[in-house]
């Protein structure tokens, strides 16, 4: 009987998917954050670099990318799967269910779909999967990969990665941040990338109307039972009357979740496109597993950062989450 450890046996087959496969294509999940488009531009010039025919998958909804973000390089970016997708690797990549992809026709890669991901709850759709939830991004996966393929870092990928890396662990920040993330970050700055004006990028830079949808978000603001749960909203209305876009209301709910005696803050809003609400939820700490709660819901995440879409009522809503917060403290 074999004593193969199943991380190792999946991160084998994992690579040898990748190394088998002349033309591949790379997808995220939709609304991609900085942890996808950093894990999908690093990996397409990984298997670049092995010489590999390769498209990024970036659905045309999702375009232009948010601000932060659109200055990373997407290389053999495409916005309608290729016709040849059949003879294509499709690689998902920080996407825990593959439900977070409407596009369907990425879906029938069969035998050959690589699933790369660190959500605890991914639901293993590819028919090989290298799930690592101990890893802090999915670009940390795409790091570790790097060395199984002998594919030395570069500053390009470096920066790509470096993007993953800030971002899912909140610049360091979250529990998830491990002396690995560290060392990774020292891999990225010796092969020359800069962090300054990166972090200038994602953090600063912003427009005005992302600070006047924060003060909205703001005076939105409500606390229950002792600050078992604080939450705040915003309708299409707050967006529309500061003029902010979409992905502006990032990092909104970290001020949330700073206040002294929250057990989970959430932030609601009203998408553009569709009758429904997008639930953010973060957890301070261990007493509640917000992922447990998007689950419920439909939706997915981590333990202390999680979310879901929603036609709720915000009233309904509200008294939703307080009962579930509630079940679990
Ligand atoms: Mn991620």
């Amino acid at each position: 009987m074999s004593l193969t450890n199943p991380a190792t046996a999946a991160r084998d087959l994992v690579r040898s998917g990748l190394q088998s496969a002349d033309k591949l294509l790379l997808a995220t999940h939709e609304r991609p954050d900085g942890d996808a488009v950093g894990s999908l531009a690093a990996m397409q010039r990984v298997l670049t670099a092995l010489g590999k025919d390769v498209l990024s998958f970036v659905a045309p909804d999702d375009l232009p990318l948010p601000k932060e973000y659109a200055w990373i390089e997407l290389q053999g970016l495409v916005t309608t799967p290729p016709a040849d997708i059949g003879e294509r690797t499709v690689v998902f990549l920080d996407c825990g269910n593959i439900a977070r992809i409407s596009t369907t026709a990425l879906h029938t890669g069969g035998e050959k779909l690589l699933n790369i991901d660190h959500h605890h709850d991914n639901t293993h759709f590819g028919s090989a999967n290298l799930v690592v939830p101990d890893a802090s991004c999915t670009a940390e996966i795409v790091w570790d990969l790097m060395a199984d393929l002998r594919v030395d870092m570069t500053r390009e990928i470096g920066e790509a990665l470096y993007v993953g890396l800030v971002t899912d662990t909140g610049r360091f920040m979250y529990e998830n941040t491990t002396s690995r993330s560290h060392l990774m970050a020292a891999d990225i700055i010796e092969a020359g990338a800069d962090v300054h004006p990166i972090y200038r990028r994602l953090y600063e830079g912003f427009a005005m109307e992302k600070l006047n949808l924060l003060a909205r978000g703001l005076a939105n603001l409500e606390r229950y039972d002792d600050g078992a749960l604080i939450l705040s909203h915003l309708s299409r209305e707050d967006f529309k009357a500061v003029g902010a876009d979409e992905s502006f209301s990032e990092g909104i709910i970290d001020h949330l979740r700073a206040v002294q005696g929250t057990a989970v803050a959430a932030l609601v809003r009203e998408l553009f496109d569709e009758p429904v609400r997008k639930v953010s939820l973060r957890a301070t700490d261990d007493r509640v597993d917000v992922s447990l709660i998007a689950r419920a819901m439909g939706g997915g995440g981590h333990r202390r950062a999680a979310g879901f879409t929603t036609e709720f009522e915000l009233p309904a809503l509200v008294e939703v989450l307080r009962r579930e917060v509630a079940r679990q403290l």
